[in-house]
């Protein structure tokens, strides 16, 4: 009997799936990277992990064409230089498989005005881009629900910020779930414990975010290593004097932050090690830390990139595969429902 139990499970067993997506709205940043991207490559060895571009999400706020097209080969090649691995991973472009704006049309139904409304980044980009709120920007959590349903991910890979667009995703699933019958897997946040908010460094109590208009506060992952220690030694700090993890110290706790995540270190060996040392060395410290981790990934990315037939190869290959695995669920969705397929 134990032989049996033994064998159903592991017949039954199947390998947790990993969805996430990035916008190539912009330059990609270390906000980006240590709140999803480092994830995402880590997590590829052991589940089976399906990631795209969100190009479709991109276009709710206002995108120059020709920029917009430069920003998301960049994006792609730059993904790849960062560990994701099409050997082992699906990496595609939203807009390059249909059954994502398809479904999020259908999932558009079963969402609340009051839920869209409460969205933290729907206030934010509203008071930001104030003379286009356009319903994309309002629905935007649908298409991001119907991108991780789609694939029955089990764990989503994100940075804090999206935590609320996670939870809306979950209540999105239940409840269609509860009006039929079991169809979609609920899906888990996966926040690092570590650089999942990383903070503007001029003003670290404003998440670094691709679109700051002040390009002293972020570090894009392809910035020059001259450029990456001059916006470290410009960092706001406080008058403390002190490297140490306090309440009120945003600015160093940041940069503790970006230090552990690219280091490996803890904050206690972080505050030992600059004991009775400035601030001036403890930013230089970090600015070289960060050089030094973003080198390989800047080499890899101009071979990458000058390869553009391998990343359409790679993008191409990955669409078509997630399109066959969608529409499975697609078709389910709209069976459900009362469609005649
Ligand atoms: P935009 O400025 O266009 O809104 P963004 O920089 O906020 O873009 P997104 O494409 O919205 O980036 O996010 C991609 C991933 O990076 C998400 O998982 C998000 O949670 C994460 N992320 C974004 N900014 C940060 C940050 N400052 N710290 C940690 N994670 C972040
Ligand atoms: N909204 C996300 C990008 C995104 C996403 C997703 C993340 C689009 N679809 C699906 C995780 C899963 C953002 O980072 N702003």
């Amino acid at each position: 009997i134990l032989m049996n139990t033994m064998h159903t499970e592991t017949t039954t067993e199947r390998k947790k799936v990993i969805f996430s997506a990035i916008q190539p709205s912009g330059s990609i940043t270390l906000g980006n990277y240590l709140g999803a991207l480092k994830n995402w490559v880590a997590l590829q060895d052991e589940f089976d992990c399906i990631f795209a571009l969100a190009d479709l999400h991109t276009i709710t706020v206002r995108q120059e064409p020709a920029k917009f097209r430069r920003n998301i080969m960049e994006a792609y090649a730059l993904l790849l230089a960062c560990g994701i691995d099409v050997g082992k991973s699906l990496f595609f472009m939203q807009s390059h498989v249909h059954t994502h704006a398809e479904l999020a049309w259908i999932l558009n139904c079963y969402t609340q005005f009051g839920e869209l409304s409460r969205m933290t980044q729907f206030k934010d980009k509203s008071a930001k881009h104030a003379d286009n709120i356009n319903a994309g920007l309002f629905t935007y959590p649908a298409l991001m629900a119907a991108d991780i349903l789609l694939y029955q991910a089990d764990l989503v890979p994100v940075g804090a910020d999206q935590k609320q667009h996670l939870e809306l995703t979950r209540n999105i699933a239940e409840r269609f779930n509860g009006l039929y019958s079991p169809t979609f897997v609920v899906p888990d946040p996966y926040i690092p414990k570590n650089g999942a908010r990383v903070m503007s460094l001029q003003d670290p109590t404003k998440k670094m975010s691709k679109s700051d208009e002040n390009a002293n506060g972020c570090i894009a992952l392809l910035d020059k290593p001259e450029d990456i220690m001059r916006k470290f030694k410009r960092a706001v700090t406080d008058s403390d004097a002190c490297v140490r993890y306090a309440e009120g110290k945003d600015g160093v706790n940041n940069l503790m932050g970006i230090y552990s995540a690219v280091t490996g270190r803890t904050f206690e060996e972080i505050e030992h090690e600059f004991e009775g040392k400035g601030y001036g060395d403890f930013k230089a410290a970090v600015g070289e830390a960060v050089v030094e981790h973003l080198r390989p990934i800047q080499e890899r990315y101009a071979d990458y990139s000058k390869n553009k037939d391998y990343l359409e190869q790679c993008y191409r290959a990955s669409a078509e595969k997630a399109l066959a695995i969608s529409q499975r669920t697609l078709r389910k969705v709209m069976k459900k429902i009362g469609y005649i397929l």
